[in-house]
């Protein structure tokens, strides 16, 4: 359970700033993703980089997607809205705590608050040893269970192909993207006949009552539907199961606050927690210990990050004992190149955490992929 009294104590540290420095950058993904939301070919980020006083510096990653189709957010919005907005309201903060408050003015802006406190905390992290996370009270696993996220199949032969690729890797979970006009019957077929114990549907908010049936059908072959509704649009689970029993929801884009974790408790089987989603490291340990006190099963979803955000989500899944995966796959399935002098490697399922706990970012790598670098002093 997390030790919210000794967060709160970690928030009075106190920090300083000399620098932010924003990195637009683009990396070539392996293969290009296709989901309800659309496609992606490169994964286009934002870091950002605290610089202090002393010179100690810090990574943090904005994982929002490069336009607004996931949700409001999209990297060239959240460099304006740091360098108009967030910069000058933190740049003069005397604690870690002071930080959130100062930023908590901004609505919204989850992934774009949550990379400026990713990347103080990798900053404190990095130089004193002890971040937020190392006061949470909690006896870090030794390794991560992952699964897989898949993204829309043309074709069953394509579906086939990538089930016998990935089926030596075990991971432990398989997850596929649906969508209402996914009623290929020979692909609905053969996911009906995959002996995974843990197979997951996420729809990406695109289910309508008009596909109702459809979705009835792939509830029938896993074990949860993620973000099956527009998110706001919870009303519609309750028309859905008026027609269909026995259906359990994940939810993902709908959940961007502790509160609306906590309005939202009864409309949901389990939760995909993605701290930049719900904007930030504090947010995500306060629901963390929510979900325990409630007993509602929660597990880290990702963004494809590039290596710095995806060591730091594994750093929080590490937390959280009983969790049966989470969507943080190695780098080697995403990119060909990652932004880490170390790639993180995946063992029968899991990632051990010597592959997450001290990584160090690839200045060549990164200058190299950096399309945009802004510096913005104090
Ligand atoms: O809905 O979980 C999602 C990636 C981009 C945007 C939304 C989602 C995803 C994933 C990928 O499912 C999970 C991963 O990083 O492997
Ligand atoms: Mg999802």
């Amino acid at each position: 359970m997390i030790n919210l009294p000794a967060i709160d104590q970690f928030l009075t540290t106190p920090v300083s700033l000399s620098a932010v420095e924003l990195l637009t950058i683009e990396v070539p993904q392996k293969e290009v993703f296709v989901s309800a939301i659309g496609e992606r070919k490169s994964r286009q980020a934002l870091m950002v980089k605290w610089v202090d006083r002393e010179g100690a510096v810090g990574y943090g990653e904005c994982s929002c997607r490069p336009d607004p189709f996931y949700s409001h957010e999209f990297v060239a919005g959240a460099v304006r809205v740091i360098k108009e907005y967030i910069f000058p309201l933190v740049k003069n903060a005397a604690t870690y705590g002071a930080v959130l408050t100062a930023m908590a003015r901004v609505r919204g802006w989850y992934f774009t608050k949550a990379a400026v406190e990713f990347a103080l905390n990798d900053m404190l992290r990095r130089k004193t040893g002890y971040g937020m996370l190392e006061h949470s009270g909690v006896r870090p696993l030794t390794r991560v269970p992952v699964g897989i996220s898949m993204g829309l199949f043309t074709s069953a032969d394509e579906l086939a192909a990538k089930l016998a690729e990935i089926a030596p890797l075990n991971y432990q979970r398989l997850k596929f993207k649906i969508s209402p006009g996914y009623d290929d019957q020979e692909i609905i077929r053969q996911l009906g006949q995959i002996a995974h114990p843990y197979l997951t549907f996420d729809a990406n908010g695109s289910f309508t009552p008009e596909a109702f049936p459809l979705l009835a059908r792939f509830a029938a072959l896993g074990h949860s539907i993620e973000q099956p509704f527009p998110p706001g649009d919870i009303y519609l689970k309750e028309e859905y199961r008026q027609e269909y029993p026995g259906f359990p929801v994940c939810l993902d884009e709908d959940i961007v606050s502790y509160g609306n974790l906590v309005s939202l408790r009864a409309h949901m089987q389990e939760v995909n927690i993605k701290p930049g989603r719900v904007g930030g490291l504090h947010t995500t340990l306060r629901m963390l210990a929510f979900c325990h006190q409630h007993k509602l099963p929660a597990w880290i979803g990702g963004m494809f990050e590039t290596g710095v955000g995806r060591a730091q989500n594994l750093q929080i899944a590490a937390l959280i004992h009983g969790a049966k995966a989470h969507d943080l796959s190695p780098s080697g399935r995403y990119f060909t190149r990652d932004v880490l002098t170390a790639p993180i490697t995946m063992q029968e399922g899991y990632i051990a955490a010597a592959d997450f706990n001290r990584v160090t970012v690839d200045e060549e790598a990164l200058a190299s992929m950096t399309t945009e670098h802004i510096i913005l002093r104090k």
